[in-house]
């Protein structure tokens, strides 16, 4: 016989004899992979992509590799248990994403008391077609016991079950490692941030995403279980009275019985106010009600992983984002002292709208641990009109005025545009006559993209303000209008660097350009005019709740009318006065009149310092849950 002829006849036989012996784990192994790549396709018809496939076996590998640790009976316990959990699973991420367009998280369980108001909603989302899942457990059992009783099954000895176990783990491992590794190419903070949690699940399986939401939960915990010793806490307790000491000025209580209406403008960048292309204004109807406001030109962003919904809780809260991941989800079960809470204990409605998935950044918990009485999300919108990511500005807009309409005065609404999110590449939102911008050689860059798609987020806003004035509620209101974030990142600079006509490059030149508008209108066009001083989104709320005569009790934010020591701090430790501006990855001090690097001084180390101890502060704040210690005490 040909070598060859008997190697395939040995590994055939070998093959076999493998599968015989351990045919409860190849039977469960093949109705899970089944289940996992059934669950996939349902939550994503249309762009399900098979490679998913990969992953989900390793995730399978992993979990089946233990069983041939055990034999008989032990091992097909094992299998049963596994089995009925990761079905279970499957049927609540299947309901859970019915309603929430999302996947069930360990702090989405942890905060299952939250979500109650929604529970009969849920749970009559539940489709016959969902025990189909758990058909195999109810006739796993039979079957695999009269198998066992036709066929004679030989038992593996110990070493051979450790060295299957060794070679499937490991499999399993490099496998997953190989995708993980994919994942945090394409997107550097996906897997600890955990932003579009369906767009993960989507690349790496449920199960791999279960164990890796599962891994981040506990690292979190595990971090944060040292118990913060009493006089560190006091330091922090010190530090915000101190910091948060009242300052009265023209405008404090000036908001009182008014309306707030706040906008987070996705992607607006500071350079696009009052700045034309080819003889046209960028932003016409934004410059036109920066004239008709208080209008911040350095203000900056402070996000850090969390993006967006970073923005948010600097704006809402005034505490620093999280040192890695997004606030919004690491801290979802906090207390905190929202923006929403303040004034609903002033008997304002409050309301939170953006046209999106509702468990994307986590909001659909955080909102409702900010206290927000109703959020308005995807679900509560007509979706008739897409740009980007999802429901057009122009449509979200419009619903929004209507829904605005019928809220009970006062009222604090907190809207969330979208549709100039990167990539900006989506010009439909151009269509029905729209005036469109002439980008010249940016036509077809991103930055050219990105003028293109703010023009039609700004003409969108234009048209929701010009609607706010008309109506009369902008004369009962205070607005608020403000960037999230860049829009233009770091590897597409020198085109806005060219546009700008900028002729230094560095980290400064850079940092310069990482600021967003920020406007305040006032009814009747009250106050307007620039304000020139540096500020951040942590300084929003501190504004806000003097403007209202809120407490302000925890913040690490300045009222921005309190001109005295002002400092932005960044997350990565850099920071800047408005005089000075340090930058924190290369150590380096540049005076802004100058442009030039000057060297430490005390005084600056001091600055710097400062700046290190608020963002730990903050850190501890966050991780050991403080507000509810000092409130509940
Ligand atoms: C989606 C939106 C985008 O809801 O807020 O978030 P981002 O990707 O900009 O952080
Ligand atoms: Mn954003």
């Amino acid at each position: 016989m040909p070598i060859k002829k008997i190697y395939n006849n040995t590994v055939a036989r070998k093959i076999s004899e493998f599968v015989k012996s351990n045919i409860d784990v190849v039977v469960f192994f093949v109705i899970l992979c089944v289940k996992l790549v059934s669950y996939g396709k349902s939550i994503s018809p249309e762009y399900f992509d098979p490679s998913v496939i990969i992953p989900i076996i390793a995730s399978l590998l992993l979990l089946c590799s233990f069983a041939f640790l055990l034999k008989n009976k032990a091992r097909i316990r094992y299998l049963l248990i596994v089995d009925t959990l990761i079905s279970a699973f499957i049927i609540a991420d299947l309901v859970y994403f019915r309603y929430y367009k999302d996947i069930i998280t360990v702090s989405v369980i942890r905060d299952a008391k939250l979500l109650m108001g929604v529970k009969d909603a849920v749970i009559g989302l539940i489709k016959v077609n969902d025990f189909i899942y758990i058909l195999d457990i109810v006739i796993f059992i039979p079957v695999l016991k009269i198998y066992y009783k036709k066929v004679n099954v030989r038992v593996q000895s110990i070493i051979a079950r450790i060295i299957t176990f060794i070679m499937i783990f490991a499999v399993g491992t490099v496998v997953d490692a190989k995708t993980f590794k994919r994942v945090s190419v394409e997107q550097p903070t996906l897997l600890t941030a955990m932003s579009n949690r369906i767009y993960l699940t989507k690349m790496i399986g449920n199960l791999n995403f279960h164990i890796v939401d599962a891994f981040n939960f506990t690292s979190t915990k595990i971090k944060n279980s040292k118990k913060l010793p009493e006089s560190e806490e006091k330091k922090v307790k010190s530090y915000l009275e101190n910091n948060t000491s009242k300052t009265n000025s023209q405008f404090t209580g000036i908001g009182k019985g008014k309306n707030l209406i706040m906008i987070q403008v996705e992607a607006l960048q500071g350079f696009t106010i009052n700045q034309k292309i080819n003889g046209k204004e960028i932003t016409p109807n934004l410059n036109k009600w920066v004239n008709k406001s208080m209008y911040f030109d350095n203000y900056f962003y402070q996000v850090a992983g969390g993006n967006t919904s970073d923005a948010e809780f600097m704006s809402l809260n005034s505490l620093y984002p999280a040192q890695s991941g997004a606030a919004y989800y690491t801290y979802g079960g906090n207390t905190l002292n929202a923006l929403p809470k303040e004034l609903g204990e002033k008997g304002y409605y409050t309301a939170a709208l953006h046209g999106y998935t509702e468990g994307f950044w986590n909001r659909n918990v955080m909102y409702k641990t900010e206290d927000f009485n109703d959020f308005f999300g995807q679900s509560k919108y007509n979706h008739d009109e897409n740009v980007g990511l999802g429901l057009s500005d122009k449509s979200f807009l419009n619903q929004s005025f209507d829904k605005l309409q019928k809220f009970k005065q006062p009222y604090f609404s907190f809207l969330i545009t979208l549709s100039s999110h990167y990539p900006f590449n989506d010009v439909k939102g151009y269509e029905n006559g729209m005036d469109t911008l002439d980008v010249g050689s940016y036509k077809d860059t991103l930055f050219g993209d990105y003028l293109e798609g703010i023009h039609y987020t700004d003409k969108q806003l234009g048209d929701f303000l010009d609607k706010l004035e008309s109506s009369g509620i902008a004369n009962n209101s205070i607005i608020v209008i403000y960037g999230d974030h860049f829009a233009i990142p770091k590897q597409n600079i020198n085109d806005l660097y060219k546009f700008e006509g900028s002729t230094s490059t560095d980290d400064l030149a850079w940092y310069q350009y990482q600021k967003v508008p920020l406007l305040i209108h006032f009814p009747k066009d009250a106050n307007k005019g620039q304000n020139h001083t540096y500020a951040g989104q942590m300084d929003l709320y501190p504004t806000i709740a003097n403007m209202f005569n809120l407490k302000n009790n925890y913040m690490f934010g300045k009222d921005i009318f309190n001109v005295a020591n002002r400092k932005v701090t960044f997350r990565n430790g850099s920071f800047t006065d408005g005089k000075v501006f340090y930058v924190s990855w290369t150590n380096t001090y540049y005076d802004i009149k100058t442009g030039s690097k000057i060297s430490e001084t005390p005084e600056l180390k001091n600055m710097k310092d400062s700046s290190s101890r608020e963002l730990e502060y903050s850190d501890e704040l966050l991780n050991h849950n403080l507000i509810k210690a000092w409130t509940t005490k």
